[in-house]
């Protein structure tokens, strides 16, 4: 069924070399193999996970009532809570993520080519991820007290508290440039790495997405770098460029940061949009509807994206001009996102779904997704932002589109590509168990968060008026719901490394090139040469079921 054939002309390079898969800590810790690095990503970012997970945990324990809960928990220490939460999620795992765990290993794999273009670049990549891991965790043990600012390091209160902020920001510097060199491997490996017969325009969606979202990684990232550089030359050299007391100003901090971190945002969803295409495709078992719409509003999500930064700062005091025109732009995005998800759900129409754990996820994420794409639109909006503005509301639309899409994504295309990744299946019955925990505790947690906001209750905050106190609770119910859930798909997954049953080569009968190897890959991915005579969805008409 796959969509490529064999060129006799280029056997050469298999013949010399050999496909023997080196063993040993020293042969993964020393590898270039991308299917490796994107495997000891996975590795290092689920332990990441865990710890944020565990914090968000105890926040919610501490806000189970009203008034102080935890006795080892204070103020001080709520905030720093928060700030490491959210610091270890975002840098850590959803914007590393897709692109680094899944890009590494399945990019080459959906282009039919052996390996990324730089190897070792992506080796030296990975390890710039680590050292920015190892910083993050410094900062928790710094004197003066773990980060306490928020994962936005806000000026000028991060000048006041202690040196961790300092070193959590230069964490976040270090991890910066480990996304620019990947973002400029998977842009060059899509320009010059693709077999033969395979243009643009019969690449996967996920290949596509991570197109849109290299060219973000390179061209975004730096302003994030500059910014953290600024923050340290004002505090170690004491130029005036954020701190007020120094003639700066402090909203130009705010600026600067957010002209990353609004891109950052689709350098995390874009990716999860592509793998829900291909799980999509496959799991309806048809051409995708409305491809190349699917695969350019990727590319206009990822333009426009650079245009909305100001939705974050409606209250700082910026212009009305300015605040009307961010407005209109954040309306702008809804557009190629809406037509993502009506394609998604023209696809499904009348299709015979099959209803695996992978494609559970796939429709949770479109659920949860546009969820958190509708309750963004109040916050776009002037009016209704100036009163939901850093409260819960906020929190429930960001946990909605970072973990109700984003990280549920994540997870599906986990049990979606488990089987190539490391030749065993994953046991079906616990992973859709683990999917209902998950799905119910997810939305018992974070639904009634819209509710508090807009009741009032502002984040960040240590306590709370007993009148929020029946919502938080349920909140907190359903955490450990969730936390249930979690621990049942990690369960799972460790279990079946080594208990699962063999998989086959293409156990959901997928089109893209990634199943038209072994599970797991041979070392040089394919053993033979490919070339492209398909799109990656397209089925002979009388293999449509
Ligand atoms: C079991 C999972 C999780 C729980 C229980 C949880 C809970 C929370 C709570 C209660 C807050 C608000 C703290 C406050 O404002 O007082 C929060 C903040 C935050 N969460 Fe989560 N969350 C979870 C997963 C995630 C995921 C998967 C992401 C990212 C993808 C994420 C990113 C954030 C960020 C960025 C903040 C803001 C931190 C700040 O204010 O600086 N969380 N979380
Ligand atoms: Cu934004």
């Amino acid at each position: 069924m796959a969509y490529a054939g064999v060129a006799p002309e280029r056997t050469t390079f298999y013949e010399q070399g050999t496909t023997d898969k080196p063993t040993g800590l020293k042969s993964w810790l020393l590898s270039t193999d991308h299917k490796r690095i994107g495997i000891m990503y996975l590795t290092a970012m689920m332990f990441f996970f865990a710890i944020a997970v565990s914090l968000g945990l105890l926040i919610r324990l501490e806000l189970l009532t009203s008034g102080p809960t935890l006795p080892f928990v204070n103020q001080r220490i709520y905030n720093s809570f928060f700030t490491l939460h959210g610091v270890i999620m975002i840098f850590l795992f959803v914007v590393p993520g897709l692109p680094s765990v899944f890009g590494n290993f399945f990019l080459p794999l959906q282009l039919g080519a052996e390996d990324v273009s730089f190897p070792r670049l992506n080796l030296f990549s990975f390890y710039l991820y680590m050292t920015g891991a190892v910083l993050a965790l410094v900062s928790i043990v710094m004197p003066g007290g773990s980060p306490d600012t928020g994962w936005t390091f806000y000026v000028p209160y991060s000048y006041e508290t202690g040196p961790a902020a300092i070193m959590a920001g230069l964490a976040a510097f270090v991890l910066g440039f480990s996304s620019i060199l990947t973002g400029l491997n998977f842009v060059t490996t899509i320009h010059r790495m693709r077999a033969k017969g395979m243009g643009f325009f019969k690449m996967p969606l996920f290949t596509w997405s991570l197109y849109a979202t290299a060219w973000i990684q390179v061209l975004a990232t730096p302003v994030i770098g500059i910014t953290l550089m600024l923050v340290l030359a004002e505090r170690f050299l004491q130029v005036g460029v954020f701190n007020p007391a120094l003639g700066g100003d402090p909203v130009l901090y705010q600026h600067l940061f957010w002209m990353y971190s609004h891109p950052a945002v689709y350098v995390m969803v874009l990716p999860a949009m592509g793998v829900v295409s291909d799980m999509l495709a496959t799991f309806c078992h048809r051409t995708i509807f409305g491809y190349k719409a699917i695969a350019l509003s990727s590319m206009s999500i990822a333009v426009v994206g650079y245009l909305v930064w100001g939705h974050h700062m409606f209250t700082t005091g910026i212009s009305p001009t300015s605040a009307k025109i961010f407005s209109l732009l954040t309306f702008f995005v809804a557009v190629p996102t809406g037509m993502k998800i009506f394609n998604w759900v023209a696809t499904m129409y009348k299709a015979s779904i099959e209803l695996k754990t992978p494609m559970l996820y796939t429709l949770a994420f479109i659920f949860q997704f546009s969820i958190g794409g509708l309750t963004g639109l109040p916050l776009a909006a002037l009016s209704t932002d100036i009163q939901l503005h850093d409260t819960y509301f906020v929190l429930g639309h960001f946990h909605y589109v970072a973990f109700g899409g984003i990280v549920f994504a994540f997870f599906g295309g986990l049990y979606y590509w488990y089987p190539k990744m490391f030749g065993r299946m994953y046991d079906e019955r616990q992973g859709v168990i683990g999917f209902l925990l998950q799905f119910i505790g997810f939305n018992l947690l974070y639904f009634p968060m819209f509710m508090l906001g807009l009741k009032g209750m502002p984040r960040r905050y240590y306590d709370y008026l007993p009148e929020y106190e029946s919502l938080h609770a349920l909140s907190t119910y359903g955490s450990w719901i969730l936390a249930a859930g979690l621990l049942l798909m990690a369960w799972n997954f460790l279990r079946s490394l080594g208990k699962g049953e063999e998989a086959p080569d293409n156990p959901w009968e997928g089109t893209t090139l990634e199943w038209d190897t072994t599970s797991p890959p041979p070392l040089l991915n394919f053993d033979k040469e490919i070339v492209v005579t398909r799109g990656p969805y397209d089925y002979p008409e009388e293999e449509t079921r």
